[in-house]
């Protein structure tokens, strides 16, 4: 199995206002916007430009990295009074191969995108206090949130409902431990619907194997991170809490593909592809 610690992913009806005096415009101003409001990050070695303040709601996060290395986005929603800087400090005290502690509220991102190309996720995100980290640990084995990769995310109510989530091509629940798809994933499919239906926080990262590579060179490179990578990210969502839903972009070109997750077990500790949730699966 692998031996990787780390890598680390509403509708709402319209209201009407009725009422005589109501103005025409009125109602309409109540409506959902037609589609999600796009956010765009860009990771680099190793720090993220991005906003510091964005406004609620259902959200297209793009993420561009401008790095060979791979980055991902991870939000993480800071619970009600704790400071960034308190935040950062329990970050510190996490140890590795250990249960994440309750106060870290995993909210979803992107996971990483493609070389040269940016990857995107779809999801509703609340109103509160977020971090947005990189816990993507190539090519050292230390995480990037160690090496900078840490900035503090404000999500400002907004004054109208989120825009519902736009049509998939096929839904992935996420359970407790493998990847379930509801139909086999084509070159035609554009959108992956991820619920997480689990009793834990679970991600989809999902890697296009090189051609002539395996699982097992996956297997032996993930120990070492020596040598060139047998697989090419295409995107996914990091850790999203139990009943949340992200829809994730992909663009997949015939070929060998696995879905990993990487995140450590709520009980054990142990990253969830080692029970598991390592999920090779076949496009034509
Ligand atoms: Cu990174």
């Amino acid at each position: 199995m692998l031996k990787k610690s780390c890598l680390g992913l509403v509708l709402i009806g319209l209201v009407a206002c009725g009422g005589e005096d109501a103005a025409p415009g009125a109602d309409a101003a109540m409506r959902a916007p037609a589609a999600p409001r796009e956010v765009h990050f860009t990771a680099s070695d190793f720090a993220f430009e991005g906003p510091e303040t964005i406004e609620a709601g259902m959200l297209t996060l793009v993420l561009h990295n401008s790095a060979e290395t791979w980055h991902h986005l991870q939000l993480v929603r800071l619970p009600d009074g704790m400071s960034m800087q308190e935040f950062e400090q329990g970050m510190a005290s996490m140890q590795p191969g250990t249960p994440p502690p309750p106060w870290f509220m995993d909210a979803g991102g992107v996971n990483p995108p493609p070389p040269g190309e940016p990857a995107r996720v779809t999801m509703l995100v609340e109103p509160g206090e977020y971090a947005v980290l990189c816990l993507v640990d190539t090519p050292d084995k230390i995480p990037h949130v160690m090496k900078g990769m840490i900035r503090p995310l404000t999500v400002t109510a907004s004054s109208e409902p989120p825009a519902p989530l736009p049509p998939s091509d096929l839904t992935l629940t996420l359970v407790d431990y493998a990847f379930s798809f509801s139909a086999p994933p084509t070159s035609a499919t554009r959108v992956i619907r991820v619920e997480n239906g689990a009793t834990q926080a679970h991600e989809i990262a999902i890697f296009r194997l090189l051609p002539g590579k395996t699982m097992d060179d996956l297997g032996a490179w993930a120990a070492t991170y020596e040598g060139p990578a047998p697989m090419t990210p295409v995107g996914g969502v990091p850790a999203i809490r139990p009943g949340q839903v992200a829809d994730v972009y992909v663009d997949l070109e015939p070929g060998a593909y696995v879905a990993l997750c990487f995140l450590p077990d709520a009980t054990d500790g142990l990253p969830h592809l080692d029970h598991g949730m390592a999920l090779p699966f076949q496009v034509s």
